[in-house]
Parts: structure tokens; C-alpha cells; sequence
């Protein structure tokens, strides 16, 4: 039985106050699953949304928005025109709501840069409610924790908790990390590797057989990056000449940096220790950041500096497959959908270690 009404964080303005409010179940259209949310994970973007940090993006508030773009549910209701889903299945709500399937990029196969994308949390309303309604050929296709021989059905929840994450920050640094073209055994460098994305980029790049080092600050935070494999940690506040640690860490500097701090300064820093002939990734999306570097360095290293935007299907199925084979373990905290505003107001404060996770139940 689907309900009229539901539980949902809506804002009406940005940075203007989170509310916890009874809402309208949205009605899927004919292309749309409606997707029972159970869990969604509290992405930096989420928080980027709400304060109004990118102007580029058409915001839709009607009246209000749902943010929320790591939702992990199950198919409930859908439109007329849907293929290839039946009710019970399990369903991911991504950033990358929609796209036009028809234009260049789309075609072939860089559908989040299509420039008709919608996106969850952002142009439509995302995961932080009980029900969403999300587009069903971009929607990811969950497997059942009964079907996995490391599952099983009695994590049901386990998983379903877990898993919400991969949806946008597994799936990102799973991305990223193949745009770095790095080889088995090279370095790659994590800025924010002890974030959301980060704490999943070290576990993926030690699955895909590089080696880590990760820049963030607190032992708090240290300690967890080597829970979940990191090898060299450097804490940004307690040293004095970072590049110079970084070099000799890695012999000569990382071969790759996947920049995923919320920081303008640390992206324009890793232009000074990337190693020779290295690749830049730009994943972090601070407000008005700019990269700020020498024109000599870039010439003579010959770096080079690339821009990852989440992925597209067949990432988002890769990435899958790490977590579900127990290649990649998402740590995170459960906390009720009633207490976002907590969580941000956390994540501002760069208190988090790792990933959150809301429960739509409480
Ligand atoms: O497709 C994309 N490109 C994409 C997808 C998903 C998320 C981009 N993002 C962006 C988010 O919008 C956000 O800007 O990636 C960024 C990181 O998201 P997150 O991992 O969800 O954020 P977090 O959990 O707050 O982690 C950020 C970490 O950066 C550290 C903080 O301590 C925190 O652990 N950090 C900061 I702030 N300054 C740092 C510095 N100077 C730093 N770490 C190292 N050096
Ligand atoms: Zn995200």
C-alpha cells in the first residue's frame, strides 16, 4: 500500500532551513520507477545544493526540494511506458537522474554530460524522502543481498545501508580513478581521503592495485584511512612542508592525484608534488574554485589535468560489483532522515569521518 502522504527534508530557499515534514508521495510518469527509499547516503553535494554553492545548476523548486542522491530502495510503482523492471526489485537513486539518451555524448556513453541531464537532489526531487520517483533507464539496478554468497538476506538492511553510498561516491572514485590512467603499483594521491568519497577512493584504489597516499587532518581521521587500506597518511595541519613529505613518501611524487577535498588550495597544490608525467583528477567541487598553477610546471612534467563527473551505467554496474564481491567495504553511520540538518551542519565543520547514511524510517 503506497500512502498519500510521507516523510521528507524539503528546503524552500537555499541556505535558509532544513524541515522535516509530512509531503506528498510523488506520482512516477511513464518513463519513472517510484522507488521506496529505505537508505540514502549525505553527500558533500548535498550540502553544496542547499547553500546555493553552484549557480550553473537550474534548481527546481515546486515549491520545494528534496535533496538526496544516494538512495538505495525498492521498486514500488511505476509508469506505463517502463521496461525491464518489475515491482520487489531493488533500485539506486543516482545524481545523474536523467538524461537525453539521444545526443552526442549520451551516444556514447558520457550521458552525464548531457547537457538535458536531470539531476537527483538538484532539477528533481532526490532520496532524502520515503518515496522518490527517479528515471527507470538511468536508475542502477541493485542485486539482493540473498543473491550474493557475502550477503545474504538476513543483512538485508545491512546492505541496503551499505550500498547507498556506492551510488554516487563509489561510483565517482571508481570513475576517477580509471581516468588517472594509473598502472598497478603506481602512487595515487587522495586529497580528502578520509571523506566520503575519499574513504571509498582509497578501498577502490587498493582494490584496482595502486598504492595510497592520503592528505587529511585529524587522528581521528588517520586512523581510518588505514582501516580501510591507506598506506602513507599526511595530516595538512601538522606539517610544514607538505610537497616535500609527499615527494619522499612516494620517491619522487604520487603518479596520479584524485582531488576530492572541498578545498580550492589543495587542488592547486597538487600541481607542485604530482610526479613527472602525471594526471590530475578533478572530482572535489568547492564553491568558485579555480586551479592555480605554473604554466612551467605543467610544460615541463608535461602534466595533465582532467575533470571526472560521476559515470555512466556500466560504471555504476562496475562499481557495483566491487562492493558486492567484498572488494570494497562502505563504512558508514546511520543516523534518522530527521536529523540531516545535524549531519551537515557536521559535515561543514569537516567533523565527518567517512560516510553518513540516513534511515527514511526515522
Ligand atoms: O562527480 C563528481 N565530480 C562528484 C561526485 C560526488 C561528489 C563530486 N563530488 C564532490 C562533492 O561535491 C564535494 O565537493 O566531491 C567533494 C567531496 O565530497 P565528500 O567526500 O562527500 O565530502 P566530505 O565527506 O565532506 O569530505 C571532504 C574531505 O576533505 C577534507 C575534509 O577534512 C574531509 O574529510 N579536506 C578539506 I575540507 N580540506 C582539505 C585539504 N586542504 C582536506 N583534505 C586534504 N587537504
Ligand atoms: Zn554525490
Amino acid at each position: 500500500q503506497i500512502p498519500e502522504t510521507q516523510k521528507g527534508v524539503v528546503f524552500y530557499e537555499h541556505d535558509a532551513g532544513l524541515k522535516y515534514e509530512d509531503i506528498k508521495v510523488p506520482e512516477p510518469k511513464p518513463h519513472e520507477l517510484l522507488v521506496k527509499v529505505l537508505y540514502s547516503g549525505v553527500c558533500h553535494t548535498d550540502l553544496h545544493v542547499y547553500k546555493g554553492d553552484w549557480p550553473e545548476i537550474k534548481y527546481k523548486f515546486d515549491p520545494y526540494l528534496v535533496g538526496g542522491h544516494e538512495g538505495a530502495g525498492i521498486v514500488v510503482g511505476m509508469g506505463s511506458q517502463v521496461a525491464g523492471w518489475k515491482l520487489g526489485d531493488l533500485a539506486g537513486i543516482k545524481w545523474l537522474q536523467s538524461s537525453c539518451q539521444s545526443c552526442e555524448f549520451c551516444e556514447t556513453g558520457h550521458e552525464s554530460n548531457c547537457p538535458e541531464a536531470e539531476l537527483s537532489g538538484a532539477t528533481h526531487n532526490g532520496s532524502f524522502q520515503q518515496y522518490a520517483t527517479t528515471d527507470a533507464v538511468q536508475a542502477a539496478k541493485l542485486t539482493k543481498p540473498e543473491e550474493l554468497p557475502n550477503w545474504g538476506n538476513e543483512n538485508f538492511n545491512e546492505y541496503m545501508a551499505k550500498v547507498s553510498p556506492i551510488l554516487c561516491g563509489g561510483l565517482t572514485v571508481y570513475k576517477a580513478l580509471k581516468a588517472s590512467n594509473l598502472k598497478p603499483n603506481q602512487w595515487c594521491l587522495i586529497t580528502g581521503c578520509a571523506g566520503g568519497l575519499g574513504s571509498l577512493a582509497t578501498q577502490y584504489a587498493k582494490a584496482m592495485g595502486f598504492r595510497v597516499i592520503g592528505i587529511d587532518s585529524g587522528d581521528d581521521k588517520k586512523e581510518f584511512f588505514n582501516k580501510m587500506g591507506g598506506e602513507v597518511f599526511i595530516d595538512f595541519r601538522k606539517t610544514d612542508n607538505i610537497v616535500k613529505d609527499i615527494q619522499e613518501a612516494t620517491h619522487g611524487g604520487p603518479h596520479a592525484v584524485v582531488n576530492l577535498a572541498t578545498s580550492s588550495d589543495s587542488i592547486s597544490l597538487s600541481t607542485k608534488y604530482c610526479r613527472t608525467n602525471g594526471t590530475i583528477v578533478l572530482v572535489g567541487l568547492p564553491a568558485g574554485a579555480v586551479v592555480k598553477s605554473d604554466v612551467f610546471d605543467h610544460v615541463v612534467k608535461s602534466l595533465k589535468i582532467v575533470g571526472s563527473y560521476v559515470g555512466n551505467r556500466a560504471d555504476t554496474r562496475e562499481a557495483l560489483e566491487f562492493f558486492n564481491r567484498g572488494l570494497v567495504n562502505s563504512e558508514v553511520k546511520v543516523v534518522g532522515l530527521s536529523q540531516l540538518e545535524q549531519v551537515f551542519d557536521d559535515m561543514e565543520q569537516r567533523k565527518i569521518v567517512g560516510r553518513v547514511v540516513v534511515d527514511t524510517s526515522n
